[in-house]
């Protein structure tokens, strides 16, 4: 399917869509731009010319569909995700359930591959590699939107994942496919199974990449959902909560949610970045229009935001006990 936005210089930054989910091509100077009206009207966009080498991806796909190939009692063995580690039905500790597995782990590398069976012996470099590939990419995302938003330090938000105790977390979640909806349906393709409960991502930024499977769905901000068409080449970002804060509101923290598939298996790869636990999450100074504008939000730390996150279900409205009334 061809998917295109473009900036209409012309209209003064109106553009299209075909596929309705914004295009950011990194290679193009405009870029900044549409990331900034992208994060602002969906929380969302599509990245091509990304700079993650190719290779990099189909290592790290190739190891972890090894390792959700393997026997449940294998797999266990590196479980269960409280939170890092492998999991598989349960999401956090307050009982939300999808048709999912996965495997949690901390981007400092502290998680034990040791305690992985020996045929998955390359798993630890695939994702090194990977995570500082992504990270690099998402990085150079966040120092374009911080041009787009005419904010003078370049790396105001980068720095906090490039930050040694950065809080960022890396996730591989595989939905095997849903047989009960193909012989209910008597065809393949999306369900209405939950593969992922819908849900926004706590932190600043998530960059997510699958196979070439459909599922992934986004609210828009009439509450609509649209289907993401899954592109393996490509990756997507989500603005994330903490960047919500950040902006004071201007980007949008985007609900997204995967609906199982029938007939294929659906590999994801999803880096979060995150604030070291000791930042203080409040709005970009030079973002509250020359001191004018009050922050919407209460002051928390990171920490204090996770806390909560983690005690909550996965559709609240997080934020929600955080805004000044
Ligand atoms: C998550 O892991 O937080 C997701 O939203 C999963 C998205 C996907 O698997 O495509």
């Amino acid at each position: 399917m061809v998917v295109s936005c473009f900036l209409d210089l012309a209209s003064n930054l109106s553009w299209q869509y075909q596929s309705q989910i914004p295009l950011v091509d990194l290679s193009k100077p405009d870029s900044r731009h549409i990331i900034v009206k992208a994060c602002e009207e969906f929380g969302f966009f599509k990245v091509v010319n990304h700079g993650v080498p190719l290779e990099s991806i189909s290592e790290l796909e190739s190891e972890a569909l090894s390792f959700f190939s393997l026997p449940m009692s294998e797999k266990e063995k590196v479980g269960p995700a409280d939170p890092f580690g492998y999991g598989s039905k349960g999401i956090g500790p307050s009982g939300d359930v999808g048709s999912v597995e996965y495997l949690l782990l901390k981007t400092d590398h502290s998680f034990n591959f040791q305690k992985l069976p020996q045929t998955t012996e390359k798993f630890p470099s695939a994702v090194k590699d990977y995570v500082w590939a992504v990270r690099k990419m998402a990085c150079e995302i966040l120092e374009l939107m911080a041009d787009g938003l005419k904010i003078q330090q370049r790396n105001a938000l980068s720095k906090l994942l490039m930050d040694k105790q950065s809080d960022s977390v890396f996730r591989l979640n595989h939905y095997p496919p849903c047989t009960e909806l193909e012989e209910a349906s008597g065809h393949g393709g999306e369900g209405s199974r939950i593969g992922f409960g819908e849900h926004t991502d706590p932190q600043i930024i998530s960059v997510l990449r699958s196979n070439n499977t459909s599922g992934l769905q986004i609210s828009t901000r009439d509450g609509t959902w649209i289907s993401v068409p899954p592109d393996h080449t490509s990756f997507f970002i989500n603005v994330g909560d903490s960047l919500q804060v950040m902006t004071n509101g201007r980007f949008r923290s985007v609900k997204h949610r995967v609906l199982a598939n029938s007939s294929r298996p659906r590999v994801s790869m999803i880096y979060f970045g995150g604030p070291p636990l000791s930042e203080k999450i409040i709005p970009l100074p030079s973002l509250l229009a020359k001191g004018k504008e009050e922050s919407l939000y209460k002051e928390f730390t990171w920490f204090e935001y996770k806390r909560s996150a983690y005690s909550s279900r996965l559709s609240d409205n997080r934020l929600e006990l955080f805004k000044r009334v």
